[in-house]
């Protein structure tokens, strides 16, 4: 009876301890783990005030300027295909000159507030920012360097700029910055063996976390770092300096969010530690990519960076490769978010600070879907496990499905899979001029999932993707079932 007891007490100890540590985290699963000082510090998605702004942007915008804008992709007459921001290191000119570069980057026709209007036409929630790329120049007047925006001719804070003029209107910034770092002296690939360059390395680490600490000091308002040029040996063989130093943001900034790029666990892994688990707040393995399916994203939030052109980010002067349609990029908009992650466009402004004609235009395209269809990408959830449907992609807030269309069946009938039995259609409307459409119960599937015919206006004409919405009706009475209600 004694030892039972015992066992009980024990088992009810576990207990709490599981509790304790899945407060405010889901999708925490019991289960045997390795040990990890450097590992994931919170297994399962964030679900903090901050963070569920953060996923509810559905559309972001990324820029890449730095000093690699005043080539474009272009020197000595010369152009180099691949990504224009790299040029640097295609080395066929000599160092220095791209070095002092800095000395002519003076770009008059910078208007911060300009750029954030558009990014907000747009409908970006959120912009992330070079702060620094891998050439080391500072797009802010840091004091631990001198390669910096202060000793160029134009001298202002840039990062000051974009921080203020996106913060006014209401979108988040996020401050991109590379730890690889080709200017700054004291940067290696792999762990210096030998005591002068460990030396130096060490120097480099204070230096790294002093212009971290600096750019949180210099801009508070910011809500996240997304960190890049983080996966030589070097760096991934630091792993308790840099989880020390996260945690140090993190004391310092409450709230912030940074995603899986910054670190790796004690074995040297990146993105997920030893157990699966991610590092960080948020998945940042999609880069030009997209899942093929919600299963490979294993619960966790991400984002997916995309360019324009095929693997450009910086200015290049001519896009030497395909560049992406407004139709393109809004499909995957729809499709990011029916998987819960974020889209984030990026821009590459010239070297006189005017955002290109091609990309305000799509800018524009982009915006005016946006406009008519925002509510189908701002603040929605994956609808559920439903295998993707011919037609398009699908959404869902609240009581609200959003189908998003972007091939209309000829028949003017789209067939909708609904996963969940207690679920059905109640008003269903063109979430672009709330017309009604008329729906019919289709029966259900092998699966035993319902099925819809939702009919759409004979004669309908269709000049982009569409948005079409449905009010779920909850059959079971339950008025809090629409909180878990996934179709
Ligand atoms: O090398 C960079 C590249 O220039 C660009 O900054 C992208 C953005 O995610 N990150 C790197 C490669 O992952």
């Amino acid at each position: 009876m004694k030892i039972k007891l015992i066992f009980c007490s024990i088992a009810l100890l576990l207990v709490i301890q599981l509790n304790a540590q899945t407060h405010n985290v889901e999708n925490f699963k019991a289960r045997i783990t390795i040990p990890l000082k450097h590992g994931s510090d919170h297994p399962g998605k964030r679900t903090d005030e901050a963070m569920n702004r953060w996923r509810s942007h559905g559309l972001g915008q990324f820029i890449h300027w730095g000093v690699y804008a005043i080539p474009g992709g272009e020197w000595n007459g010369k152009t180099y295909g691949g990504a224009a921001e790299w040029i640097q290191a295609w080395r066929e000119f000599p160092k220095d000159e791209y070095d002092n570069l800095y000395k002519q980057f003076n770009p008059t026709d910078f208007d911060a507030g300009k750029w954030a209007k558009q990014a907000k036409e747009m409908g970006a929630g959120y912009v992330i920012f070079t702060t620094k790329h891998h050439d080391g120049f500072c797009m802010w007047p840091s004091k631990y360097s001198d390669y910096t925006i202060a000793n160029t001719p134009y001298k202002k804070d840039i990062v000051k700029q974009v921080v203020d003029a996106y913060t006014a209107e209401g979108i988040d910034v996020h401050l991109y910055f590379s730890v690889m770092d080709w200017t700054q002296g004291g940067w290696f690939y792999k762990t210096p063996t030998d005591s002068k360059d460990k030396a130096k390395w060490e120097e480099f680490k204070r230096f790294t976390r002093n212009q971290l600490l600096e750019l949180l000091d210099n801009y508070p308002n910011i809500k996240g770092l997304w960190f890049d040029g983080t996966w030589d040996d070097s760096w991934v063989n630091e792993s308790e300096f840099a989880h020390d130093l996260e945690k140090e943001l993190r004391a310092k900034s409450p709230g912030i969010i940074i995603g899986s790029r910054f670190r790796a666990d004690e074995s040297g892994n990146r993105q997920c530690d030893a157990n699966g688990d991610l590092i960080g707040d948020y998945d940042q393995t999609w880069e030009r990519d997209l899942p093929v399916s919600i299963e490979q994203l294993h619960g966790n939030d991400w984002d997916c960076c995309m360019t324009i052109p095929e693997n450009g980010w910086g200015y290049a002067k001519k896009w030497t490769t395909y560049a992406k349609t407004p139709y393109e990029l809004i499909s995957m908009i729809s499709e990011c978010n029916s998987m819960g992650g974020n889209l984030v466009i990026n821009f590459g402004p010239d070297g006189k600070g005017n955002i290109r004609p091609e990309e305000t235009h799509i800018a524009t395209e982009i915006g005016k879907w946006m406009a008519v269809n925002g509510d189908a990408v701002r603040g929605v959830e994956p609808a559920g496990n439903i295998r993707k449907q011919g037609w398009g992609y699908m959404t869902q807030k609240g009581n609200k499905l959003f189908i998003h269309v972007y091939n209309k069946p000829i028949n003017n009938i789209l067939r909708v899979e609904f996963g969940r039995k207690t679920y059905v259609p109640g008003g269903v409307f063109l979430l672009k001029d709330h017309r009604r459409l008329k729906v019919e119960d289709a029966g259900r599937n092998k699966k035993n999932n319902r099925l819809f015919n939702i009919y759409l206006p004979e004669g309908m004409e269709v000049v982009d993707p569409f948005v079409v919405e449905v009010e779920l009706i909850n059959n079971t009475g339950d008025k809090d079932a629409y909180q878990q209600a996934k179709v």
